[in-house]
């Protein structure tokens, strides 16, 4: 079965035959490819074609596709039974380890999405402060929650707009859109808000509007911000957590959260989301607070022995994170000699083993850098890179992803296609 044929067939029944917006690579003209496995740095298509995969699955294959100790691990708790409903020492585990890995982190929820994460973080810093209000950034990401889904609206000091038919008007009002790596539009909208913004919540690192670094004194200004204001600052460390650093972009930037969300890579590959912060703050989530949380599959133990394996695998092994990042390094360096050798005005932008092309001459430093770049010169781009077998995010606003299993033949390869391609753009 073709991927043509089996992309007919999921049009007729999954909006656009897809289960998520992104996969149907509606933004550089073609039609999703349909995977048939994948194992380590590749993901095969049903075709039986080979690609080294950067997507590795928007994040959580940090340590590539299969890794035997996951597979085994997962293989041994669905023997024991897929769900309960009840506790289990899985979930124990999990939580000690992440509380273990990450400086600062006392307490941690598991949900089973990064939308449910931040949906939940959030609710809990409106219960903690009493405040209705949320500033968000531009460009940001947080999943799909209602709250999350809007933009700067015409009242833009005072409320937001949807930013999704089927988000109410009332729910937008109280989100508020700053920039990103611009302090004076934080303070201005806490400053016409004053008292009544709960939290703020960022990614630490930009990585859906493509990778776009926090400069130097942001985070601590939002920190700084937020102490001012009484408002808490979450961070949204879905893509980050774990991925920087064992402490996520906390410890990579020195700069500590109130809540921070997690997702991707503490589920292993499977369905994980989890939200945290001290043990004071997340005392106040049901059942021994006020602020109503719930799951059905919340800690499912097949999920948390996926989760578990990787997170000790990763704090047992901190050498994966010299190796990822190396190896980020190595190819944002090698695409940014081949765009000065093609002539072709393309900026990289990397941290660790995040990294994003940017079709534009300027430096890529918030948002609207990233949307005034040559989205239809990044679709030809992807489109050679794939033909090339490069398998990389269908959209300009997202990130590359380099694991443990990608090796420096693999990033040699990748930037041979990179020069192929850019020759042709
Ligand atoms: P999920 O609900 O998709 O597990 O997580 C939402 C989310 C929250 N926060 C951040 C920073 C995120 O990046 C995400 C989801 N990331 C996207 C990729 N940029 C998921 C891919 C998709 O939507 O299909």
């Amino acid at each position: 079965m073709r991927s043509h044929d089996l992309f007919q067939r999921a049009v007729k029944v999954l909006p656009g035959g897809v289960n998520s917006p992104v996969r149907a690579c509606k933004n550089v003209g073609c039609e999703p490819l349909f995977i048939s496995h994948a194992n380590a740095q590749h993901i095969y298509d049903v075709e039986g074609r080979e690609y080294i995969d950067y997507i590795n699955s928007w994040g959580p294959m940090i340590l590539g596709h299969n890794h035997p100790l996951i597979v085994e691990a997962v293989q041994k708790a669905v023997c024991n039974g897929l769900s309960f409903g009840a506790p289990c020492e899985a979930e124990v585990l999990v939580g000690e380890l992440m509380t273990e890995m990450v400086p600062g982190l006392e307490m941690t929820r598991m949900v089973n999405s990064g939308t449910e994460a931040v949906m939940s973080a959030l609710r809990v810093a409106r219960g903690v402060t009493g405040r209705d209000k949320i500033i968000k950034f531009a460009g940001c990401y947080h999943g799909h929650s209602d709250s999350m889904l809007v933009k700067a609206g015409s009242g833009a000091l005072t409320g937001g707009s949807p930013d999704s038919r089927g988000v109410t008007a009332r729910t937008a009002g109280d989100t508020l859109t700053a920039e990103f790596n611009d302090l004076s539009s934080v303070k201005t909208l806490l400053d016409a808000n004053a008292g009544q913004v709960a939290a703020v919540i960022v990614e630490p690192v930009a990585a859906n509007m493509g990778v776009v670094l926090p400069e130097e004194g942001f985070l601590k200004g939002l920190r700084q911000l937020c102490n001012e204001s009484g408002a808490l600052l979450i961070f949204d460390e879905v893509i980050t957590g774990f991925r920087l650093a064992p402490g996520g972009a906390q410890s990579w930037f020195g700069v500590k959260a109130d809540l921070v969300t997690y997702g991707k890579i503490i589920g292993g590959g499977m369905p994980v989301g989890a939200y945290g912060g001290s043990r004071a703050m997340m005392e106040q989530v049901a059942p021994c607070g006020p602020i109503y949380q719930a799951g059905t599959l919340s800690g499912n133990p097949v999920a948390m022995a996926a989760g578990y394996a990787q997170l000790t695998y990763l704090r047992d092994h901190p050498e994966v994170y010299e190796g990822i990042n190396r190896k980020g390094q190595l190819l944002a360096e090698g695409l940014r000699d081949i765009a000065k050798e093609t002539g072709v005005p393309m900026q990289v932008n990397q941290i660790g083993s995040l990294a994003t092309v940017f079709f534009t001459e300027h430096p890529v430093t918030g948002y609207s850098d990233a949307c005034s770049s040559d989205l239809s010169r990044f679709a030809q781009y992807y489109r050679g890179m794939l033909t090339g077998g490069i398998y990389a995010a269908p959209s300009q606003f997202e990130a590359m992803f380099v694991s443990a299993a990608h090796t420096e033949e693999d990033i040699c390869k990748t930037l041979d296609v990179a020069r192929k391609t850019l020759k042709t753009l």
